[in-house]
């Protein structure tokens, strides 16, 4: 019989591993969780009320309509701002970071956290009812006081203290880490609790799956066509030809991966030449995820929670899944 534990528990035992915890951290991850059980609801009523797509139409209560990434941008912000615990928050929906108004630091000496979050990555798959994820990256602030800087949200990945994704798909999940190991929890909306299902995720050293857009195969550098071309060359002794899944949500082929094994690349091309994926709210907080789970996470090369950001929306190519895989492909790469 698995384990009765709610998310909230979960956290809370976690915390109790650290005497010295305030418990800010717990709070902020409980604020998370409940604005994406606000999100996962809209995003499921999505199909039925045809709220998706467009600002300005009305929907059935005569409200206007925001494009579902707004709604969860917004969801987001409002349920974190108030906790006293953010003193910056940066979206993948807004250009600038957002300062946290002096107003929420409570009688705190200074809220000691930023947040950054792709509020629904992946949202242009919903109409077609594939996954989209809500992804998020917890750091501590590196001023002393006041509302947050610049400073504090352009950090490296190895500063996150924080990390996970919620999966909008046939159910809600919950993964995230502190540092302390990945652990997967499934919302139960009868009672509106994510429940654990899976403690102490682990990706598989070596896997027999490869998820990468290969309608892009003309525009990859010659090392990456010959690594991918490896994968699909009959080699019993290596396990190949791997499957090819792709979903084209980065959540979902991400998740799948972390299961049951399996190496996700979005890599530099002729076309995007620092890949599409974005540093600071896609890239870091999953492959933070990946290294708390045994697997490795680079853009081809470095390291990608060694890479000093310089804006809050660079992107960067990200290779990321078992580590075996991961290093086979680092060494086709020129
Ligand atoms: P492509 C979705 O738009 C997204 O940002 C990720 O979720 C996904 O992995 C990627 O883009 C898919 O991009 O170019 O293969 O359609």
């Amino acid at each position: 019989m698995k384990k009765f534990i709610t998310l909230y528990r979960h956290i809370i035992e976690q915390e109790r591993k650290y005497p010295e915890a305030t418990g800010q951290l717990s709070d902020l991850l409980a604020d998370i969780a409940l604005a994406c059980k606000i999100i996962s609801l809209e995003v499921n009523r999505a199909g039925l009320i045809d709220i998706l797509g467009f600002t300005g139409e009305e929907n059935v209560h005569g409200e206007k309509v925001k494009k579902l990434d707004e709604f969860a941008h917004e969801t987001l912000i409002r349920a974190m701002e108030v906790s006293g615990h953010l003193c910056a928050i940066a979206s993948e929906e807004s250009e600038d970071f957002i300062p946290v108004n002096e107003k929420y630091m409570g009688n705190r000496p200074m809220s000691k956290y930023v947040v950054h979050f792709d509020p629904l990555d992946g949202s242009s798959n919903i109409d077609a009812n594939i996954s989209i994820g809500t992804i998020f990256s917890i750091y501590k602030r590196i001023s002393k006081s006041g509302p947050g800087t610049l400073e504090d949200c352009l950090q490296k990945g190895s500063n996150q203290v924080a990390a996970g994704y919620v999966i909008y798909g046939s159910s809600t999940i919950l993964v995230y880490s502190t540092g302390e190991g990945v652990h997967g929890f499934t919302l139960d909306p009868s009672v509106g609790e994510f429940l654990l299902f899976y403690e102490n995720i682990k990706i598989p050293k070596k896997s027999k799956t490869f998820s990468i857009n290969e309608g892009n195969y003309h525009k990859w550098d010659e090392g990456l066509r010959k690594y991918i071309d490896s994968l699909k060359a009959e080699n019993k002794s290596e396990g190949k030809p791997y499957s090819a899944r792709y979903v084209g949500s980065l959540v979902a082929d991400f998740h799948r991966n972390l299961l049951y094994g399996g190496i996700f690349i979005y890599p530099a091309d002729t076309k995007n030449p620092n890949g599409k994926l974005r540093l600071l709210y896609e890239a870091n907080p999953l492959a933070f995820i990946c290294e708390q789970a045994g697997g490795r996470a680079t853009d081809g090369r470095r390291r990608i929670l060694d890479i000093e950001p310089e804006n809050l929306h660079q992107r960067t190519p990200l290779f990321i899944g078992s580590e075996d895989d991961v290093r086979e492909a680092e060494s086709y790469l020129s």
